[in-house]
C-alpha cells in the first residue's frame, strides 16, 4: 500500500509505533538513496563529468579494471572523496537514534560508504564492500587507503601496488560477477528470516542477491516497509510504501516510536 500525502503519511507512521515497539528485531535494508540527502550521488547517478559515457554496471566489474585500472580506479577515488566530505544526514542518525530506542535493530547496506557507523550505528553489515578497505588485486593484502585528492571533477589514476607481492591495488568493493562476502550474506539472509518489521531505504531493487531480500524477510512473516520518493519494480512486495526521503520519513518514524 503507497502512502504518498501528508495525511496518509502520518496515519501509516503511526501506525508502524506498536509493531516497531514490540518487535524483537527490526532490519533496516539501505541503498544508495539512503546517502543521496548527503550528497553523495546515488549508483546510478555517480557517472557524471568523465565518467557521464559509461553504464555504472560495465564499470564495477572485474574486467573494467582490468581493461583499464586507472579510469576504474580514478572513479573509485573520486567517490571516496566524495564520501570523506560528505556528512551523515538526519535519516542515518535517525536510524542511529532508533537503534538506541528499540532492543534489537541492524543494518544491511548494499553502500559502500561509512555513514552508517559515523551516524553511530554499530550493527552495519556491508553486502558490496567498503570504500576505504582497498586491497590487492593479486594477494588480496589489504592496503592503506590512500590520501584523499580534491574532489573536482575526478580524473583517471594509477592504482597503488601492493607493499607485498607489487599487485595492482583494487577498490574494496564487490563488483558485478563477483561473489559477495559469505559471512555478509550468511548474516543478511539470518536477519531477513527472523526479523519481526524489515524497513528498505532508497534502493531501486536491482541488484541481486541483495533485491530478494525484502522478500525473505516478508516470507518468513516480517512486516515490511520501503521509504522512496519514486516507485520501484518491487513495490508490490512492501505492506507500507512511504513515498519520501530518507531524511524526511525516517526521523517521523523515530518521533513516533
Ligand atoms: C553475484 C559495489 C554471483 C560497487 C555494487 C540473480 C542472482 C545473483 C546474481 C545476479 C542475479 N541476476 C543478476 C545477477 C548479477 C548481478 C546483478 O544483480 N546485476 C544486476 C545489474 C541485474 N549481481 C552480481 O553480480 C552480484 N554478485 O551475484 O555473484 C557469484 C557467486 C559465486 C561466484 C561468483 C559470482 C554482486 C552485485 C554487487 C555489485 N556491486 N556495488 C560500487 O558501488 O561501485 S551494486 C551497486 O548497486 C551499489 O552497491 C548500489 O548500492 C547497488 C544497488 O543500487 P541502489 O542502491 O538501489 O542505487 P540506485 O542508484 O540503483 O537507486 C537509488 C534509489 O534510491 C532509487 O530507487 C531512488 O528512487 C532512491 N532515492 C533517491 N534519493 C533518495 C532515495 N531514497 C530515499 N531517499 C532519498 N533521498
Ligand atoms: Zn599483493
Amino acid at each position: 500500500m503507497r502512502y504518498a500525502t501528508e495525511a496518509e503519511l502520518t496515519s501509516a507512521i503511526s501506525s508502524l509505533a506498536e509493531p516497531l515497539s514490540r518487535a524483537r528485531h527490526v532490519v533496516v535494508f539501505t541503498g544508495a538513496g539512503m546517502s543521496a540527502e548527503s550528497g553523495v550521488p546515488t549508483f546510478r547517478d555517480a557517472l557524471s563529468g568523465l565518467w557521464s559515457r559509461y553504464n555504472p554496471e560495465d564499470l564495477a566489474t572485474p574486467e573494467a579494471f582490468a581493461q583499464d585500472p586507472a579510469l576504474v580506479w580514478g572513479w573509485y577515488e573520486w567517490r571516496r572523496a566524495i564520501v570523506h566530505q560528505a556528512r551523515p544526514n538526519a535519516g542515518h542518525i535517525a536510524i542511529a537514534a532508533l537503534a538506541q530506542k528499540l532492543p534489537n535493530l541492524s543494518v544491511i547496506t548494499q553502500n559502500v560508504d561509512d555513514l552508517h557507523e559515523r551516524a553511530g550505528t554499530e550493527n552495519v553489515v556491508h553486502l558490496h564492500g567498503y570504500l576505504d578497505a582497498p586491497r590487492c588485486s593479486v594477494c588480496q593484502e589489504l592496503a592503506p587507503p590512500p590520501e584523499i585528492y580534491e574532489v573536482g571533477e575526478g580524473a583517471p589514476a594509477d592504482p597503488p601496488s601492493c607493499g607485498k607481492c607489487g599487485g595492482l591495488v583494487r577498490p574494496g568493493v564487490v563488483w558485478f560477477g563477483e561473489a559477495i562476502p559469505e559471512a555478509a550474506v550468511k548474516t543478511a539472509y539470518d536477519w531477513a528470516a527472523h526479523c519481526d518489521v524489515w524497513i528498505t531505504v532508497g534502493t531501486s531493487g536491482k541488484v541481486y542477491p541483495a533485491a530478494e531480500l525484502p522478500q525473505v524477510a516478508q516470507g518468513f512473516g516480517a512486516l515490511t516497509v520501503q521509504i522512496n520518493p519514486e516507485s520501484t519494480p518491487l513495490d508490490y512486495q512492501y505492506d507500507y510504501c512511504l513515498v519520501g526521503t530518507a531524511a524526511e520519513i525516517l526521523p517521523r518514524i523515530l518521533l513516533a516510536v
